[in-house]
């Protein structure tokens, strides 16, 4: 085996209300809707020429996956772009370069007329429609989402690959202590199963996303993606309305990050260092243990 074990998302073209409540939302199963968007206007209209009309004069920060190192506390912006300049790449050449967490209702208001917030019963929050953007060959780096909501997940020109995880596939990805991401030197389309046997017993859903599909990704499901050519996403959400779930957000959001931020006030890169390495440790010492007594 040299790849992760994945299976196929179950694709649907529509879905009703009950139906997606019933078999999707409560069991918190995640699904490809094909014909959820074709009635949007965005359809029609976007791809990365339109975006790029809109873009004016803004600028832009980008990220690339360079870690983030010692005592910064925050992903640090690789380059900061003019938008137009930047849409220039994604439609020529192959780029690391990515965009996340566009907010649409601060930089470019009018898209809110492209796109509407599906009747599947999800209580969206309406207040932050976000965009991604990524070039040809980027990719993201698997995590979940800290604020455990419940996404809708819509892609648009061109193709993108999601590996998806249910959270309790955490204990196989070699999660960083106190953040939402695994590690950052795996290479999860090809993963070093010597360094990292526990990825070997990892199971994921594989999607391919093409131009209007949209993904049900529930809430606190791992998401890796890779992006076959340069194009971009909207993410709708809905915030948890569950007590647990809910404490778990004050748990990631007020505790893990003020820990995180803390600790490497006081100890830079040593203590990512550290925790890394007792994480590794800790969980190639569990794989060998099963399977020496198998
Ligand atoms: O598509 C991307 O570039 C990242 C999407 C993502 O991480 C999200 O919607 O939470």
């Amino acid at each position: 085996m040299t790849h992760i074990k994945t299976t196929p998302i179950t694709r649907i073209k529509s879905i009703s209300k009950e139906d997606f409540i019933e078999q999707y939302y409560k069991p918190q199963k995640p699904v490809l809707i094909e014909d959820l968007t074709k009635d949007w206007p965005a359809y029609e209209k976007w791809n990365l020429d339109y975006i790029q009309s809109l873009a004016g004069d803004q600028i832009v920060p980008l990220y690339n996956n360079e870690p983030t190192k010692g005592r910064q506390n925050s992903v640090v912006p690789a380059k900061k772009m003019k938008l137009y300049d930047y849409i220039d790449i994604l439609k020529t050449q192959p780029t690391d370069l990515r965009m996340f967490f566009f907010n649409v209702l601060q930089k470019m208001p009018v898209l809110t007329k492209d796109f509407n917030y599906p009747d599947i019963g999800l209580k969206f929050f309406k207040k932050l429609p976000v965009m991604f953007f990524g070039g040809k060959g980027s990719k993201v780096l698997a995590h979940y989402d800290m604020d455990l909501a419940d996404l809708v997940h819509v892609h648009f020109h061109g193709n993108k690959h999601v590996t998806l995880f249910a959270p309790d596939q955490a204990k196989n990805l070699y999660k960083v202590p106190f953040t939402v991401h695994n590690l950052e030197t795996i290479d999860m389309d090809e993963p070093d199963f010597e360094k990292y046997p526990v990825l070997q017993e990892a199971e994921g859903i594989s999607v391919t996303m093409k131009h209007g599909d949209a993904l049900y990704m529930p809430s606190g499901y791992w998401h890796y993606i890779t992006y076959d050519d340069g194009g971009f996403s909207i993410t709708l959400r809905a915030f948890p309305r569950k007590l647990a779930r809910l404490a778990e957000l004050f748990k990631n959001i007020i505790f893990m990050r003020t820990f995180e931020n803390m600790m490497r006030r006081i100890f830079g890169q040593g203590w990512v260092d550290y925790k890394e390495e007792k994480m590794v440790q800790r969980l190639n010492r569990r794989y060998h243990k099963q399977h020496q007594s198998a």
